[in-house]
């Protein structure tokens, strides 16, 4: 018996830069929904541990050099490795928070200078998310937070490149939904100001959260970029 009528699960999408407190608002979400009986389940981009996952592993790391268009290739391949488990979760009532997804994909890459609809087209298709959030910080917060890792793309430079073309996706957005646009993502974004403390963030993005739980089951779920 096929229960037509259960509730689809939301595909709330969390990005920002490093230092953001992405991964801990994820995790934060992730409990009060459980704690509000919403099924969810927390996922990750890049997924590190399958095979194509640890080609990225190794890259960011340094261990390894790639072409920019590979590596392109290789965060978006691991995000259709999941596509299918991510669709049924989905389906079956769940709700994925996903810490970053293909705009990730996109603007580091266009940081490094690759065309912005070329970076888009291998994502086309994937599950689009019903919310968007975009955890904003400025570098000097980022720097009060004890600065950046490692990694390779945790430099200062880049990560000001970042930003600015994370808030050209989200002001894209507000635009084109103004004009009426009928081309556009049909990506809800929510800009939220990450500099402020843990609370009043994680109260911010549960605001937008409920919002979405109670709206979006009721629409099909779309598609990125088509
Ligand atoms: P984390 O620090 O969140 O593990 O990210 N990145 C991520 C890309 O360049 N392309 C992508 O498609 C994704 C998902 C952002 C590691 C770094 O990988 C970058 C930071
Ligand atoms: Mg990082």
């Amino acid at each position: 018996h096929v229960d037509t009528n259960k509730k689809r699960g939301v595909l709330i999408v969390i990005e920002g830069l490093d230092r953001s407190g992405k991964s801990t608002q994820a995790g934060a979400l992730a409990a009060r929904l459980a704690q509000s009986n919403v099924p969810a389940k927390l996922i990750k981009f890049p997924d590190r541990t399958t095979p194509i996952g640890k080609m990225i592993d190794a890259y960011l790391r340094s261990q390894s050099d790639l072409d920019d268009r590979a590596i392109h290739l290789l965060f978006s391949a691991n995000r259709w490795e999941l596509a299918t488990s991510i669709e049924r979760t989905l389906s079956e009532g769940t709700t994925i928070i996903c810490d970053r997804y293909a705009f990730s994909g996109v603007v580091y890459s266009v940081s490094k200078g690759l065309p912005f609809s070329w970076c888009k087209s291998p994502d086309i298709g994937l599950p689009a998310p019903d919310l968007a959030l975009f955890l904003d910080v400025s570098p000097e917060k980022a720097r009060e937070r004890g600065g950046y890792g490692e990694e390779r793309y945790e430099k200062e430079e880049m990560q000001k490149r970042v930003r600015e073309l994370f808030r050209k996706f989200v002001v894209r957005e507000e635009d084109a939904e103004q004009r009426g646009d009928a081309s556009k993502d049909d990506v809800t974004w929510v800009q939220i100001d990450a500099g402020r403390s843990l609370e009043d963030v994680k109260e911010s993005i549960w605001r937008e959260v409920q919002r979405v739980l109670e709206d979006a089951p009721r629409r099909p779920l779309r598609r990125l970029w088509v």
